[in-house]
């Protein structure tokens, strides 16, 4: 397949000024008839074939203004010659028929376990009917839907209904990918929200029937949303309804339909029982995230897939604003980044690294990445921290006035923030345009005197090459700075330097005595800071930092330093993370939520990055046993005082997600695990047999596994739980995460022969393969049989779910950094991958980017 380059944007040749959509419903002929309301594009002068998008349709009938027109679509689509076109407006009717129970690419209108759903973005509408599928051609929609079933659903408002058939009536232009549709015997947990001027809008949350009492919690999340997004951004919702629809096949998290968002169940569904502390967070996020996409996404929607950072960054960014404001902005901001680095800074430093905005893509799924979400966002808050809170305040409202109803690109995005602040962005901008994580390179000096001290911060960037983009200009990178001295006072507060050029210099003068500084606080840039410190330096931050981020990072990187000594060499713990850990443990002044990130220790994959930045070869095995000492060590310092620093932390009262028992449980529950590479697993088989909650019971299991325990647990949860879906993701997933590096593999395949592994559920199919994958050990285990075990299962999903194969085949991105006997046998499998027959332009594209 050929490339497309953002390069070749042209205009549509034609406007679509209405789209009236007839939809009877059957799982194998399901019939589409559309009329569209068309005229030329002024912009695009001169007489043009319409060129209509269209796959697997069966063309049944085609007019222009009532006259039968007899052109064959091809294998894309459906072109029109301009002759047959008159030379103004007119009326384009088609009729297709599709088969939506034989759609197991989650892709366009298919059948989740009896009920009909679509999925549109990014080019699904073109599998439903004939349609210029494209994000810059915007229309008002009216749907007809006639199918036996009880619920009827459609974006926008209800018009009229009937037994068998309801009407919808979407009066804000959409482009296509905003379209959605539901049918199917569901039922509603309803509410109803007030807007400020005074709007009453309907809210409901359809689900199976049995699962209306999990829902509760994720409509709390769409009201606090609501509020939320009227408060901080001045943004109201503007239709009398709004729909959220719990699927349980489907391909992502969920999608931000315009007045009909459908989402993967498991960010929808959940009870105390059932969802884990981490559920109720990523539930909140979502709701809200989707939530948000109504005026960052629909009301403002992208020119073209090019532009995705434009929706996406900015939509990840206001519900990370969001869940800070809702959760805490400190752990808040220490999550995020750990995800960052993770997701983001694993892709950026591999062959799939791309550009905030790429400039060409084969398949443009391929490119729903953490690179434009994680790094777009990260972008947006370097721009709000370099114009001011106040600047960001007013280039918001001249954005949503100035493109409201358009489809706008990065450009444009760009130019509001210089016209409300009057800054000159031109530099900023290879932010979006360059690929790779910069280094920030810190050199110190200190000049002492009698009349006080200077202190010079020198800061170089380094901006490496990745595919395609061998040489980069220097960035506008902000780095939040504060200098302690010595007793740990903060004598420089936060000031934003801003590193423009190769290299800078930075004074500060007046100092009585040398400082200790605090860079990049709250991780102000998305880079890597080296920064050659001593132990002492970061035990210090982590005692007297103010920056609670940056507190936490001291920790983290005192224990990277350690681990990579431990991985590196034969070196052991030694005692200074670990005293340093043990009194964060016990430090009551701390939230528990915090404490229990600093004890975190960092991931096997995380350490590998780490190793293989400063010039080693990652060993996972090493690695594995190295991470594992650490975590010992730490218990064995904590030693006989865990039990009680566990019981102390459960909180009070019946189980809530909120925030503060959250944050205890994550603590106790960390501390669990420590306790457990002591006792062997008594305490946490007790815990697990008195779990009142899903989150005890899964750390108490997650412990024991660890442990080379818990088959006994096991049992009991399936017996408990094998009738339900969500629940029994975790069961698959937990034994395959915390299975031991030898033996993960074999553990995967006697999952997938388990009766209840569906491989055609992309929840499923992810907790098996994908947990195999992210088991950094067991998947990179010497024998090369998790390699092999992954390719094979991308292999036979590709033909049936050709985006969720090529997602997961990030699994094999950090192939360089590993020895030759590993790279070998992952690029063996990638070739594999590569000729296998038909395969799809997902996998192919990917499979083809990772060999590099
Ligand atoms: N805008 C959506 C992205 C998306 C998606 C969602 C579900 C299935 C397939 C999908 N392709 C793209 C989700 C979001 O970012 O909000
Ligand atoms: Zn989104």
């Amino acid at each position: 397949a050929q490339p497309i380059h953002l390069a070749d944007y042209q205009p549509f040749t034609h406007l679509v000024d209405r789209v009236d959509l007839t939809f009877r419903l059957d799982p194998k002929a399901t019939r589409v008839i559309a009329r569209l309301n068309m005229a030329p594009n002024p912009v695009r002068p001169g007489r043009h074939d319409l060129r209509l998008d269209g796959e697997g349709l069966r063309l049944i009938r085609l007019a222009v203004d009532g006259r039968p027109l007899a052109c064959q679509p091809d294998a894309t689509g459906l072109t029109i010659p301009a002759g047959d076109l008159p030379g103004g407006t007119f009326t384009l009717e088609t009729e297709v028929e599709i088969a939506p129970e034989g759609n197991t690419a989650l892709e366009g209108l298919y059948m989740s376990r009896g009920m009909y759903c679509t999925q549109c973005e990014a080019e699904g509408f073109r599998k439903i009917t004939f349609y210029p599928d494209r994000p810059d051609v915007m229309a008002p929609f009216r749907v007809r839907i006639e199918g036996d079933m009880p619920v009827l659903l459609s974006n926008g408002n209800p018009v009229a209904q009937g037994p068998g058939w309801a009407e919808w009536d979407d009066p804000w232009p959409k482009p296509s990918y905003l379209f959605a549709l539901v049918a199917g015997d569901l039922r509603a947990h309803s509410d109803r929200f007030a807007t400020r001027s005074g709007r009453d809008v309907a809210l409901n949350i359809w689900v199976r029937p049995g699962d209306e009492d999990r829902c509760a919690f994720a409509m709390g999340a769409l009201k606090r949303s609501m509020a939320w997004d009227e408060e901080t951004y001045g943004r109201e919702y503007d239709l009398d309804v709004f729909n959220i629809v719990a699927v349980d096949d489907f391909n992502m998290g969920a999608m931000e339909n315009k007045g009909l968002n459908i989402f993967n169940s498991k960010f929808v569904l959940a009870s105390p029982e059932t969802a884990t502390d981490d559920d109720f967070d990523r539930i909140e996020a979502i709701i809200a995230h989707e939530y948000f996409h109504n005026w960052t996404g629909n009301r403002i929607t992208c020119r073209d897939w090019f532009q995705l950072c434009l929706k996406e960054g900015l939509t990840v960014f206001r519900d990370q604003q969001f869940s800070g404001d809702m959760r805490g902005h400190a752990v808040k901001r220490i999550e995020d980044v750990i995800l960052l680095r993770a997701r983001q800074f694993r892709e950026d430093g591999g062959p799939l690294a791309h550009p905030v905005r790429p400039d060409s893509y084969v398949e443009i799924n391929n490119f729903y990445t953490a690179t434009v979400y994680e790094k777009g966002a990260e972008v947006i808050g370097m721009l709000k921290r370099l114009v001011g809170d106040d600047g960001y305040g007013r280039a918001l409202d001249l954005y949503f006035d100035r493109h409201d109803g358009q489809a706008a690109t990065i450009e444009d995005w760009l130019k509001v923030f210089e016209d409300a602040t009057g800054r000159d962005l031109a530099q900023f901008k290879r932010w979006y345009t360059e690929a790779g994580t910069p280094t920030v390179k810190v050199f110190e000096a200190w000049n002492g005197g009698e009349a006080g001290g200077t202190y010079t911060l020198t800061l170089a960037q380094v901006n490496p090459p990745t595919p395609g983009q061998p040489e980069k200009g220097a960035k506008v990178i902000p780095v939040a700075v504060g200098l302690l001295n010595p007793n740990g006072d903060e004598v420089v507060p936060t000031q934003v330097l801003e590193l423009t050029g190769p290299v800078q210099s930075f004074r500060f003068e007046g100092l009585g005595a040398r400082p200790v500084p605090s860079i990049l606080r709250g991780f102000s840039a998305p880079v890597i800071l080296d920064h050659d410190r001593t132990a002492e330096d970061r035990a210090f931050l982590l005692q007297h930092d103010t920056d609670p981020f940056n507190k936490w990072e001291a920790g983290r990187a005192l224990a990277k330093d350690i681990l990579v000594r431990m991985a590196a060499t034969d070196a052991g713990p030694g005692t200074r993370w670990t005293q340093a850990m043990a009194a964060v443990a016990r430090d009551g002044s701390l939230d528990p939520a915090f404490r229990a990130l600093c004890l975190r220790l960092p991931s096997e994959d995380d350490i590998a990055q780490t190793l293989h930045a400063a010039g080693h070869v990652p060993d996972p095995a090493r690695i594995h046993a190295a991470r594992r000492r650490l975590a010992l060590a730490l218990a064995e310092t904590l030693g006989a005082d865990l039990p009680g620093m566990i019981a102390a932390l459960v909180p009070p009262g019946p189980y809530s997600p909120d925030p503060e028992a959250a944050g205890r449980r994550a603590l106790g529950n960390q501390l669990l695990a420590l306790q457990t590479r002591l006792d062997g697993g008594e305490a946490a088989a007790r815990r697990f047999a008195e779990a009142g909650n899903m989150t005890d019971g899964i750390a108490a299991l997650a412990s024991l596994l660890e442990a080379g325990r818990g088959q006994a647990e096991l049992a009991a949860f399936e017996a408990r739980w094998g009738g339900d879906r969500l629940v029994m993701d975790k069961w698959f997933a937990l034994q395959v995460a915390h299975a031991a590096p030898g033996d993960a593999a074999a553990v995967a395949e006697r999952l997938v022969a388990h009766p209840a592994f569906d491989w055609k559920n992309p929840n499923r199919f992810r907790a098996v393969i994908g947990a195999l994958s992210a088991n950094h050990a067991g998947f990179h285990h010497e024998s090369g049989a998790a390699y092999r075990f992954v390719a094979d299962w991308l292999i036979r999903l590709d033909p049936a779910n050709p985006q969720t194969a090529a997602r997961m085949s990030t699994a094999f991105e950090t192939w360089p950094r590993y020895d030759a006997d590993r790279q070998g046998m992952i690029r063996d499998q990638l070739a594999r991958i590569l000729a296998s027959p038909g395969l799809s332009r997902d996998l192919g594209e990917m499979a083809a980017r990772l060999m590099g």
